[in-house]
């Protein structure tokens, strides 16, 4: 379906483009934060804004959304924007705040102008400025001493999600893929302990061969996708048909803010859900922005004891004879011990005997046992336990909060055991206890790549191989593709990403391996300001932002809708600031290989070729001239059921797990648990239990006596927008602790306090709020590091990476720290 409107505005301005258009009010339904031309700055108060050029353009950080920009420019410059305005108010992503100060960015004075080499010590943050020559000498001489001296897999290209587009990272990944590779990286920061595991329950497609027949690996190479269709039903689902739905750590109104993204409907959601007598439950530590406003919906819960909670739900369906018994004999494996596979026979060590305390730790998982741990009381767990059991089409839900802790990989399990033991999923209002779908229809690719390395480190194992890659293996690091690495990390090379200290994890120690010139040899930093991670960097490039050259990206998360958006620039990029793509290809030119890496292919014929592959491919898009002309197009997707072709025939549709079926005991995490090196205090379990977790349940102490933990804010995506004064005083970096525990400590609304951890300590202003628990602190995560790190190291920017310690999860090696410390605080 075409956009009538969209093509029609579009094309009248486009033809226009040197004639002058009154647009003013033309913000229609897409103001709905208010941004008109005037709100916008771009002209005073009673002034009618005029430009000669509307580009279209999209969010490209990682919130995820990819909402919908139209810029508006006169003379090259970008005078204001609106969002998308266009067709049906369902279909349109409109940008929240942050994007909508984009322009911002883009104007910052802050913007990184021209290349420049360091000339302090690494993190020191001291440079000097060189002419792009230098660079692409300097960078292209290091590539081939690195690879000359240890190979390619000493280089890695670090996890970095600020920017997704087409052709933003990509030229990077081609380059590198053809001059020898790369060592490639596992999972994700999003959902590193839930991709990890979850495939021993449901199944991953990377379990099947080509002819769809399942292939035991020890350990996936490729993961499960929380990101599909497959596990997950849409929001929009439980919209249609649920009657009750029941969240763990899932706040759409804060992760997918954008319109057409989660929280647009979930107001729908809560209506229809509410119109069919049923309600919404919201399990946090935190009242969070989704059910603020709806206190009633929120049942606190101390971080990282989900499934103990959701372990005494167990045991209250099993004392009542609530379960499913029939659904668990045909779908599952290793309920109880009719469906034990035979290696686990007769041991009692089916899920049923964990929770009915007769095998695993011989505890029984009553309410009672778990009120103390989870800080629900038993009768709340009780009438919970009966009010899902109740309902028709429970929805259960989680977001990636539960899992990002260090038991998060029991945790994840644990919450997809509730509508598995009462047989609700694959049915219609149902989910399988994963996050909400949002179906991907990706509607255009982007440059392509093909990495001739397969060996794989764990994501969050980067900082690890660095240090003694060389010692990493398969059994006691998770090496995915090779038994083990060769080599330590000697070149990283990092593309639009804060993930080399402040969206890491442990910051103080990351440091003191990046400062070390012995261990890894050459850091590579491009971005657009200077952020911490760029202060590491040996040369740091200034990036053209997207909005600044031809852009094209497609869909987001978003349920109701699948898009493109092609269009740009909106204005010059400033300065010395270059795109991605002409600076690899001069790179790729010192190696003799331009030709093979362009294709003969500017950036702007790369686009309109992968988009012409993208529209033959689809058969409804429009033709290049079309897309050219209006922008964007976008058409609504449908709400869909996860599993719901197993639920219906499981012989015809298996699951990609070992025995097609769901597996609660997985016997594959039974022998990597045997054969694995783990320490003592690490666990792999083949069903999903409760462990606390490292700086987990239990572990505070006179030192540190707070459970402390994180959540993504909404005044920044991660670190991205963290610069920005006006979005800081819109949602303030504060830290969340309650009156009970602020009044101990002499703490009011607004005084500065200190928090230590064993890795650190920040400062930060204290919101003193009933809405977290009490004995647990919150700290928004993604403020910008800022400390002196030849002084005391105290950060004053409130970055929660100071606080988090160092340690890969046991079995995905993931950074289940990120949610997991303990931590002190006091008035500073
Ligand atoms: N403790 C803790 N740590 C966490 C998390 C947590 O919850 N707790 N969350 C984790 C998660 S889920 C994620 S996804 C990661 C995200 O971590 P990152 O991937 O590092 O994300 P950002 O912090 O947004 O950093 C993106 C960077 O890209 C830059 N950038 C933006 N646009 C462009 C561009 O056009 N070109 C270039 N070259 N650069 C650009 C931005 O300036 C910014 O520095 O953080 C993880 N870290
Ligand atoms: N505004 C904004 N939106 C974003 C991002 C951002 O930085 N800012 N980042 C984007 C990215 S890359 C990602 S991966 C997603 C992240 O999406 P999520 O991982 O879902 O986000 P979080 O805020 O980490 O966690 C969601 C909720 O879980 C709660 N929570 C944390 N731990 C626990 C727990 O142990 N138990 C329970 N029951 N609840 C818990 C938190 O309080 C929070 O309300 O968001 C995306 N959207
Ligand atoms: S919701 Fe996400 S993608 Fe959309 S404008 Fe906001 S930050 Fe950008
Ligand atoms: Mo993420």
């Amino acid at each position: 379906m075409l956009m009538n409107e969209t093509t029609l505005s579009r094309r009248t301005f486009v033809k226009g483009s040197l004639a002058s258009l009154a647009v003013a009010g033309a913000a229609g339904t897409g103001a709905l934060y208010g941004c008109s031309p005037q709100s916008e700055g771009g002209a005073g108060a009673g002034e009618t804004a005029t430009t000669d050029q509307i580009s279209w353009s999209q969010c490209n950080v990682n919130c995820g959304g990819n909402c919908i920009f139209q810029w508006h420019s006169q003379d090259g410059k970008v005078l204001y924007m609106e969002s998308d305005n266009t067709g049906d108010a369902d279909l349109q992503a409109r940008a929240c705040l942050r994007g909508r100060s984009m322009r911002r960015w883009l104007n910052s004075p802050d913007r990184l102008m021209h290349p420049m080499k360091r000339v302090g010590k690494r993190g020191e943050g001291k440079f000097e400025q060189i002419s792009w020559d230098e660079a692409i000498d300097t960078i292209a001489s290091e590539l081939k001493r690195v690879i000359d001296t240890y190979g390619n897999d000493a280089i890695y290209v670090n996890y970095a999600t600020g920017m997704y587009s087409s052709t933003g990272k990509q030229p990077g990944l081609r380059l590198l893929s053809m001059l020898g590779g790369y060592i490639n990286q596992g999972y994700d920061y999003s959902t590193n302990m839930l991709q990890a595991i979850m495939p021993h329950m449901y199944g991953s497609a990377a379990n099947l061969d080509e002819d769809g027949n399942h292939v035991t690996l020890k350990k996936p190479a490729t993961a499960f996708s929380p990101y599909d269709a497959v596990n997950a039903s849409s929001f929009s689902e439980a919209e249609r048909a649920s009657d009750l739905v029941v969240m763990f750590g899932n706040s759409p109104a804060e992760t997918r803010m954008g319109g057409a993204n989660a929280v647009w409907d979930f107001a729908k959601v809560r209506e229809a859900v509410e119109s069919r007598g049923g309600r919404v439950v919201s399990i946090d530590y935190r009242l969070n922005e989704t059910a603020s406003g709806h206190p009633d919906e929120w049942l606190p819960i101390r971080p990282g004891t989900d499934a103990a909670l959701c372990s005494a739900i167990a045991h209250e369906w099993i004392a009542n004879d609530q379960v499913d018994k029939e659904f668990l004999d045909k779908y599952c494996v290793g309920y109880d011990e009719d469906t034990m596979p035979e290696s686990a026979k007769g041991q009692n060590k089916s899920y049923k005997d964990y929770i009915m305390g007769t095998g695993y730790d011989m505890v029984e998982k009553t309410p009672e046992w778990a009120a103390p741990i989870t800080q629900v009381p038993a009768d709340t767990i009780r009438a919970l336990a009966a009010e899902i059991a109740a309902a028709e089409a429970p929805f259960i839900v989680q977001g990636w909060g539960p899992q990002r802790h260090t038991n998060g990989e029991d945790t994840t399990r644990a919450i997809c055991m509730l509508p598995i033991l009462i047989g609700k999923l694959g049915l219609p209002g149902t989910n399988t206890g994963q996050r909400e779908a949002e179906p991907p229809t990706y509607l255009v690719g982007g440059i392509p790549f093909s990495n001739p390395i397969t060996k794989t480190i764990p994501v969050y194992q980067w900082v690890n191989a660095v240090d003694h890659g060389h010692e990493m293996t398969a059994t006691n690091a998770g090496v995915m593709g090779a038994e083990k690495l060769n080599n330590d990390i000697k070149f990283i090379w990092n593309y639009a990403g804060n993930c080399l200290t402040n969206q890491h994890g442990d910051i103080n120690y990351t440091h003191e391996i990046l400062a070390d010139e012995s261990k890894c040899e050459f850091i590579l930093v491009w971005d657009t300001v200077m952020t911490d991670s760029a202060k590491y960097a040996d040369i740091l490039l200034p990036d053209a932002m997207r909005s600044e050259q031809l852009n094209m990206q497609t869909q987001g998360y978003s349920e109701f809708y699948t898009a493109v958006v092609v269009g740009g620039p909106a204005q010059e990029p400033p300065a010395e600031c270059r795109s991605s793509y002409d600076v690899c290809a001069d790179i790729a030119d010192k190696f003799g290989i331009k030709d093979d890496f362009t294709e003969g292919r500017t950036h702007d014929e790369w686009i309109q070729y992968l988009y012409e592959q993208g529209a033959e491919a689809d058969g409804n898009m429009p033709t290049w001239d079309e897309i050219k002309a209006q922008g964007m197009y976008k058409r609504a997707l449908e709400p869909v059921i996860g599993l719901e072709a197993f639920r219906t025939d499981p012989t015809a549709n298996p699951l990609a797990t070992p025995s097609g079926k769901i597996e609660i005991y997985s016997e594959t995490l039974a022998e990597i648990a045997n054969t694995w090196e783990l320490a003592e205090d690490e666990v792999i379990n083949p069903i999903p239990v409760f462990t606390p977790g490292f700086q987990g349940y239990g572990s505070v102490n006179d030192e540190y006596p707070l459970y402390c933990t994180g959540f993504h804010h909404k005044s920044r995506t991660h670190s991205s927008f963290g610069f920005i004064p006006e979005l800081e005083q819109v949602a303030r970096q504060q830290l969340w602790i309650n009156p009970a525990d602020a009044e101990q400590r002499g703490i009011a609304q607004g005084d500065t306090v200190s928090v230590k951890s064993p890795a650190g300590e920040i400062r930060i202003e204290a919101k003193v709020t009933p809405r977290i628990v009490p004995g647990t602190i919150a700290i928004p995560q993604g403020a910008w590091h800022k400390a002196d790190m030849n002084g005391d190291r105290v950060d004053e920017g409130a970055c929660v990476n100071t606080l988090t310690t160092y340690k890969p999860t046991p079995y995905a090696k993931g950074n289940g720290p990120a949610h997991s410390m303990i931590a002190q605080v006091a008035k500073a």
